[in-house]
């Protein structure tokens, strides 16, 4: 059975260019309830850590410096079928193939800052929640 829960991130680029409010009603809007939320900053070490699947990828470089370039929002969302549905909320990783009217169509400027993160499994989505937030956190 999916799960209930997913996690997010909305990325330096976003989080610079003011689409913070935009984007968070967008989730909500979409019936995603906000279980944690955090304003923060990665260090390079830190998004080497949380991206440590991608590390052996051409773009490793690129990406943990992006991600570790400004402040981003972290959150964990809930709804039913959470992974799936907020995949298909948020669009394709590259902007020019996400569907109209998706979060990155809207918000992203290129694949590597393509505006929001989204858990791409319910196994992933439970790891990436707990690298950001204690159980103390979760609400
Ligand atoms: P997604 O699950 O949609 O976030 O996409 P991936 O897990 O494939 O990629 C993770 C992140 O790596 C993307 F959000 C952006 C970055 N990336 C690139 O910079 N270049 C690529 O070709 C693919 C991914």
């Amino acid at each position: 059975m999916a799960g209930n829960r997913t996690f997010t991130m909305i990325k330096p680029g976003a989080v610079k260019a003011g689409h913070i409010g935009s984007i968070l009603k967008h989730i909500t809007d979409g019936g995603f309830r906000i279980v944690a939320l955090k304003f923060t900053h990665l260090t390079k070490q830190k998004a080497e850590g949380f991206y440590a699947v991608h590390s052996e990828r051409p773009f490793f470089g690129e990406l943990t410096e992006f991600m570790s370039s400004g402040p981003i929002i972290a959150a964990i969302l809930e709804k039913d079928n959470a992974v799936e549905d907020f995949r298909t909320l948020i669009g394709a990783t590259n902007p020019a193939d996400a569907a109209e009217g998706t979060i990155r169509a809207l918000y992203a400027t290129s694949i590597g800052e393509n505006a929001v993160h989204g858990s791409d499994s319910d196994e992933n989505a439970a790891i990436e929640g707990n690298f950001h937030f204690a159980a103390t956190e979760m609400f």
